[in-house]
């Protein structure tokens, strides 16, 4: 009869995973720091005072271009053969444009022997011949040299078309 005396259990012993070796390449953290400069303050003039300056750079600028600039219409709108003004000053180097406005064609030509000595009357005329022909159409002069200057219209000099400017 057998006896069971004693039981052999057996346990299988689990050696369990083995951890596989990780291989892990080298990290290689070798950062680069730069010698970082340190910011040179070297401006000086406040943004108010730079804004300052902006402003009133700009308003010189608008009231020269006001002043730099006047414009003569030739023919009346009433029909007169006229320049409108015919007396006027400017400033040397102020630009005068004169448009055509009505009873053209005309044209803008200083009388030679009444312009300050030493201008050469052909370099702010138009020629006796050039004529303005369309509505609008302009001829522009700048005049450097101080004094008074006449011109006239060559068709309608005879009918009255004459001018005067100063220029001071
Ligand atoms: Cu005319």
């Amino acid at each position: 009869m057998a006896t069971v005396t004693s039981t052999a259990v057996s346990i299988p012993s689990f050696t369990g995973l083995k951890a596989a070796g990780t291989n892990a390449g080298k990290v290689s953290a070798k950062a680069k720091v730069s010698s970082s400069q340190l910011p040179r303050l070297s401006v000086k003039a406040s943004l108010k005072d730079v804004g300052v300056a902006v402003v009133a750079t700009a308003a010189s600028a608008v009231l020269a271009s006001n002043a730099m600039a006047i414009e003569v219409l030739l023919g009346g709108d009433d029909g007169s053969l006229a320049f409108i003004p015919n007396s006027f000053s400017v400033s040397a180097g102020e630009k005068i444009t004169f448009k055509n406005n009505a009873g053209f064609p005309h044209n803008v030509v200083f009388d030679e022997d009444e312009i300050p000595s030493g201008v050469d009357v052909a370099k702010i005329s138009m020629s006796d011949e050039d004529l303005l022909n369309a509505p609008g159409e302009t001829f522009s002069v700048t005049l450097d040299a101080k004094g008074t200057y006449s011109f006239y219209c060559s068709p309608h000099q005879g009918a009255g078309m004459v001018g005067k400017v100063t220029v001071n």
